[in-house]
């Protein structure tokens, strides 16, 4: 299977590829969470919902893996670095409450994955302290255990968290293929540079695509309704 991307069509089989879902989390995307209590506006991450769920569903569709990710820390911090603590002083810090509970705490309102992306059952749900999924988590075992070798990456926030996952992915050897629609950042020139950097020199991190050329890929995109919605 093939599907339209930068640098060149990103070739993959389903039963290899899994769909990683980076840090869908309350406190990122939702009005009244972290994120927006730091001032960040979070339309420009709440756009990737509705591309994300058209793609979960047809992914899950064809049986394809899905894996989320929350960025977070145990309640008792002892898994947060002193550096990243005091690299977020500028608001209120890691840990400390915020509008939805302890800010970046397991088990938090906040940390929780938006409903609209809520897990299903059996779908693997990542925890990770950092800013990358493969530091500090079993998620290459889980890839591993299921002969995954290629991933397709959604997310918040593009240059961040989904940027440094793909940088891990391609150093440990897995063809990623990021999906510009379904990520999103507070900053719309870091996405878009994010996502250069991605696909540049021939693809030195992996290929950059649309939703809609992998759901044409799956064979699932529906066709758009005429204009008017008459019927013949
Ligand atoms: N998930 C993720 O990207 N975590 C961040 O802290 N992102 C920011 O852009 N701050």
């Amino acid at each position: 299977m093939h599907v339209a991307a930068d640098p060149y069509p990103f070739a993959f089989e389903i039963a290899s590829t899994a769909l990683l879902v980076i840090d869908m989390q309350r406190d990122f995307l939702e009005p009244g969470g972290f994120g927006a209590a730091l001032g960040n506006d979070v339309t420009l991450l709440r756009r990737a919902i509705g591309p994300n769920q058209t793609l979960l569903a047809a992914w899950r569709a064809a049986a394809g893996l899905v894996i989320h990710t929350r960025e977070g820390h145990r309640p008792d911090l002892a898994d947060l670095h002193p550096a990243k603590h005091r690299r977020a002083a500028a608001g209120p810090r890691i840990g400390e409450a915020g509008p939805m509970g302890r800010i970046l705490v397991r088990g938090e309102p906040g940390h929780d994955l938006i409903a609209d992306l809520a897990p299903l059952p059996g779908e693997p749900v990542v925890d990770k302290p950092g800013k990358g999924a493969f530091y500090a988590t079993d998620l290459h075992s889980i890839l591993a255990a299921r002969g995954i070798v290629r991933l397709i990456v959604t997310g918040v926030t593009t240059e961040v968290c989904v940027s440094t996952t793909v940088r891990e992915a391609n150093d440990r050897g897995y063809d990623c293929l990021v999906l510009e629609d379904c990520c999103g950042s507070y900053f719309p020139g870091f996405h878009t540079a994010a996502l250069q950097m991605i696909a540049a020199q021939s693809g030195i991190f992996g290929w950059v695509g649309h939703s809609g050329a992998l759901l044409d890929a799956l064979g699932t995109r529906q066709p758009t309704a005429p204009a008017g919605g008459g019927r013949a």
